[in-house]
């Protein structure tokens, strides 16, 4: 494993999955998304969400009227799919000494989809690292401050790049502002898949 790139405490493995590796991770999402179908979140405004979203593990992030939390089930009542062990030997590889995955988050990007500058601080334990592991077309990556507001720094994150957001990190907002449509050849159909790997409890 080479070392990875730090900015802003955020630490960037880029091509930490090969292709072959990445085709596999996708195969075991999409079974995955059998049990639990992506959904289009609405925001406790109303607003609906550009990205789509399902989960893996004992948690799911969702959003809804009723605000932000995690659930134990999918928004249809069924409990979440395990954590595939290709998408656990990422968090393993990188953050070895950190608490076992509770949530794996699926987002999934189609053209024209963004993703707000915010933190992730909805876990109860901020000495716990977020994995974020990226499939398919390329993201534009911002990474700011703890306070809202102030300069920020940008990456193109590629198919492959894994982002551990954990010490001073940790609740640093970050988001991203664009994906390049059709830029990878991984899903047949174009768009962006990231994963966030967290510890909620
Ligand atoms: O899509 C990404 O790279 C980041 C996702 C993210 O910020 C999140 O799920 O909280």
């Amino acid at each position: 494993m080479t070392a990875p790139l730090s900015i802003r405490d955020f630490s960037l493995f880029h091509g930490f999955l090969d292709r072959s590796a990445q085709e596999s991770m996708v195969a075991d999402l999409r079974a995955a998304l059998e049990v639990a179908p992506l959904v289009q979140p609405v925001t406790p405004r109303g607003r609906p969400m550009s990205v789509r979203m399902s989960a893996a593990g004992r948690f799911g992030w969702i959003t809804d009227r009723k605000g932000y939390r995690y659930s134990e089930t999918h928004p249809d009542g069924q409990p979440w799919p395990p954590i595939p062990d290709s998408v656990r030997a990422v968090w393993d590889a990188v953050v070895p000494d950190a608490r076992p995955p509770e949530c794996c988050l699926i987002n999934w990007y189609g053209e024209g989809a963004r993703m707000g500058l915010h933190q992730d601080r909805d876990e109860a334990d901020f000495d716990q690292p977020v994995v974020s592991i990226s499939l398919g077309d390329d993201g534009l990556f911002r990474m700011g401050n703890v306070e809202r507001g102030g300069k920020t720094e940008s990456v193109w994150l590629r198919s492959g790049d894994v982002v551990v957001m954990g010490g001073a990190a940790r609740l640093r907002h970050h988001g991203v502002d664009r994906i390049r449509f059709g830029s990878s050849t991984l899903l047949p159909k174009g768009g962006r898949i990231n994963l966030t790997l967290r510890v909620v409890s």
